[in-house]
């Protein structure tokens, strides 16, 4: 049995009266709690004591990341302050960060939603979980680690960085779960074989818990390989709880959502209204169990599409399928939609490709320029400009038969591209 087998394998019907009954509860618990909630939905003339459906939280108001930053810090709550036992935040790289506050129930609830993950994976009391995501205001450590101590694992808190040293502690405790970033267990797997070791053998790791960030099939079969071991998605917001919310099976095909905490809508980008299951559009949260800060209707400006058939393992929660991106990750080429994880899939199939890229939007003449950055793998023998050239080439037009448009392409000494410990940074935009 793996960790909550009963809940993730709930008959439909009775799920989605679990649902209801959380939806209507948090819908009037925002309401009687909650100032901004009481505002805006009154301004729409929602009442949240006539909800009967679940499609009734649609008459709903939507909660926007800059609702969030206005309500910064506390503006939110639902709760009195001495309920609230953990804060997180997110890094809010345009300004004012965005909080989350969690109860005791509520970290108990994290702590199952990653361990879920976790069991999809095979974890269990005999496993040691590495937790290499950073560990602070960022929800990616310690939810890890909460999913890890659910589990009954021996959880290792590492967080990100010393690259060495967490080799070192990978192979002394025999770790057998990685959680991490798929960018720095790259990283991870690039610096041990840098180190002469050959990661499949120096390390016992059966899996790795990524996310966080976007990554391509192909990335994920390039860390397979160099790790020997099986990659599991895991989506998560600090805005919504943090990692867990959507987890991978062993059937690698789309991640659970964990149904019973979150209300899930996909919606149309523009029109805002729900697309069909199996259509792409922007992912739209709504907490069903989040105690200290409870969200209504939350754009998390993710694209991803519900799964509609059920998965063949057997668990009736739905699933999402893996994320290529954020809408405001979206980049407009000379007019075409380009995605990073695009660009990703193409150029992590090259065998001559180290795994680490950058893309550099700049503007030349009021034209848009996209310039990507890549690196050669450093034991791969290519010494001539010929090859360099005709390589340059074969991946540019790789880039056009897929996208459409021409990107020029930039091959940069060895180790140049930035390595993350966290997120990598995959875009850098020097337009105005
Ligand atoms: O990244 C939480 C997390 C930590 C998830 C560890 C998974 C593992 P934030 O920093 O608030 O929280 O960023 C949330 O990251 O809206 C997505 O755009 C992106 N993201 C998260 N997971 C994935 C994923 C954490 N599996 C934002 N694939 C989200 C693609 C992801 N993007």
């Amino acid at each position: 049995m793996a960790y909550q087998d009963e809940i993730t394998h709930m008959n439909r019907d009775e799920l989605e009266e679990l649902q209801l009954e959380r939806l209507k509860q948090t819908a009037i618990t925002c309401y009687e709690n909650i100032p901004f909630y009481k505002e805006s939905f009154d301004k729409v003339a929602f009442d949240p004591y006539t909800v009967e459906t679940l499609e009734d939280i649609r008459k709903a108001p939507f909660t926007t990341k800059q609702d969030m930053r206005d309500s910064y810090p506390y503006g939110l709550f639902a709760v009195p302050r001495e309920d609230v036992k953990e804060i997180h935040m997110s890094s809010g790289t345009t300004g004012i960060a965005t909080v989350s506050g969690y109860t005791e129930n509520d970290i108990h609830a994290w702590g199952d939603c990653f361990a879920r993950g976790l069991g999809y994976a095979g974890t269990g009391k005999d496993d040691v979980v590495h937790v290499c995501y950073g560990y602070g205001l960022f929800t990616g450590g310690l939810g890890a680690h909460y999913g890890g101590l659910a589990v009954g694992a021996e959880t290792i808190p590492m967080s990100a960085g010393n690259t060495k040293r967490q080799i070192k502690v990978l192979q002394s405790m025999g770790s057998t779960v990685l959680c991490c970033t798929p960018s720095y267990a790259m990283h991870i797997a690039d610096t041990a074989i840098e180190m002469g070791l050959d990661p499949k053998k120096a390390f016992t790791l059966k899996s790795g818990i990524h996310g966080a960030e976007a990554f391509s099939d192909q990335f994920r079969e390039n860390l397979e390989d160099k790790l020997g071991y099986k990659v599991f998605d895991v989506y998560g917001l600090t805005e919504v709880m943090g990692p867990g919310v959507a987890m991978e099976c062993d059937r690698q095909a789309g991640l659970h959502v964990a149904e019973d905490h979150f209300f899930i809508e996909v919606l149309d980008v523009e029109t805002h209204e729900p697309v069909p299951d199996g259509e792409w559009g922007e992912l739209v949260i709504t907490t069903l169990t989040k105690e200290a800060s409870p969200v209504i209707r939350y754009r998390t400006r993710d694209i991803t599409r519900i799964m509609p058939e059920t998965c063949a393992c057997g668990r009736t929660h739905r699933r999402i399928d893996r994320l290529h991106g954020r809408t405001d990750d979206m980049m407009i080429i000379r007019g075409v939609n380009v995605f990073p994880s695009q660009i990703e899939d193409v150029c992590t199939a090259f065998p001559e490709i180290a795994d680490w890229y950058q893309i550099e939007l700049s503007r030349e003449g009021g034209l848009d320029i996209a310039t990507l950055k890549i690196e050669i793998k450093p034991d791969f023998p290519i010494d001539e400009i010929r090859k360099i050239e005709a390589l340059q080439k074969r991946l540019q037009q790789a880039l056009k038969d897929e996208l459409a448009i021409k990107i020029g392409i930039k091959v940069v000494e060895p180790h140049t591209i930035q390595r993350s410990e966290g997120k990598a940074v995959r875009v850098v935009d020097l337009r105005d």
